[in-house]
């Protein structure tokens, strides 16, 4: 199968995934389901599932990923909903659509945040039930990487500076973009690995992987956030400038932040070479999110 026959195969299968698996429970009220449902097929690139269908490819497979694939892209999509409310960024548009608050209310978007969130952990334990020590690992990764000293950390030093409550600083700024992008990364990484017979160096190697990925990715969104335009990119954009946030861009300007991008791209490729003939498709991946437009 050659690679670009492969993405569609996972995008397929992710997007089948997910329908069987959001809500898992049918008796979740209408007016729910169809909220959680509409950020959740509006668009996204699903690139956190494809990463982690793309770690669990390295070695061979001990259990099906997709589960795992689902967890990681809800609780994406949960911090995405939650991020673009009106106390948080106030955003009016997401995937190209109007956001979640925007579309039905507060308190709703609010709702089907928490129940993508919580649904991400109750897949995982329904799906991996069999296998109790990697659903615990998997649990672990995934709530290590969501919570507070992470996800949900690194939002609320973000929050923190935009209000002027703490220093602004290159240092800082890169600990917050780890924090909120590089986790989830690493996670979906490990995530993937978790489903196939692993070497330990492996998990080191990932490990490292998805950080600079992570940081690749974010600063690409950086130079979008400036370049792009709004009907491409699918959410609202000049946030950036509009809240006076430091950024690749602003600490290098636009030749530089690409120049850094490609840098770390080339990193996340160097990375993939340790990992062997299976990791073709993650270094395609990574070259394709260096071009995206989106
Ligand atoms: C509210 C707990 C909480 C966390 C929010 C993810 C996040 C933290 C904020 C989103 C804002 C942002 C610009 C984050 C950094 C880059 C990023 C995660 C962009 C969105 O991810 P994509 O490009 O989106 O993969 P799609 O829509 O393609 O899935």
């Amino acid at each position: 199968m050659n690679i670009d026959t492969e993405l569609q195969v996972f995008r397929d299968n992710i997007e089948a995934a997910l329908n069987r698996w959001v809500p898992i429970d049918p008796k979740t009220p209408g007016g729910l389901t169809e909220a959680m449902r509409y950020s959740l097929f509006a668009g996204g690139k699903r690139i956190r599932p494809l990463m982690l269908l793309g770690a669990a490819r390295i070695n061979a497979q001990l259990l099906e990923p997709y589960p795992a694939a689902v967890a990681i892209e809800c609780i994406h999509t949960y911090s995405l909903i939650h991020d673009d409310l009106p106390a948080m960024d106030d955003s009016k548009l997401r995937r190209g659509l109007p956001t979640n608050h925007v579309k039905f209310d507060e308190a709703t978007a609010i709702l089907a945040g928490d129940a993508l969130l919580t649904l991400a952990f109750e897949v995982i334990a329904q799906a991996y039930c069999d296998s109790p020590g990697i659903a615990i690992a998997l649990t672990q990764e995934l709530g290590r990487a969501a919570g507070s000293a992470q996800l949900v950390g690194g939002q609320f030093r973000d929050l923190a500076l935009e209000k002027g409550e703490s220093e602004v600083s290159l240092q800082a700024i890169n600990e917050i973009e780890n924090a909120k992008t590089g986790a989830l990364f690493v996670a979906c990484l490990r995530m993937g690995l978790l489903t196939t017979e692993y070497a330990q160096s492996q998990w080191e190697v990932v490990t490292e992987l998805g950080q600079t990925f992570g940081q690749a990715f974010q600063v690409i969104d950086d130079i979008l956030d400036v370049v792009g335009d709004e009907a491409t990119v699918g959410k609202s954009l000049r946030l950036d400038t509009h809240n006076n946030k430091a950024t690749a861009v602003t600490e290098y300007g636009l030749e530089g932040a690409y120049k850094i991008a490609d840098e770390l791209t080339q990193k996340a490729l160097d990375h993939c070479q340790a990992l062997g003939e299976g990791a073709s498709f993650l270094r395609y991946l990574i070259q394709k999110m260096r071009k995206r437009v989106n």
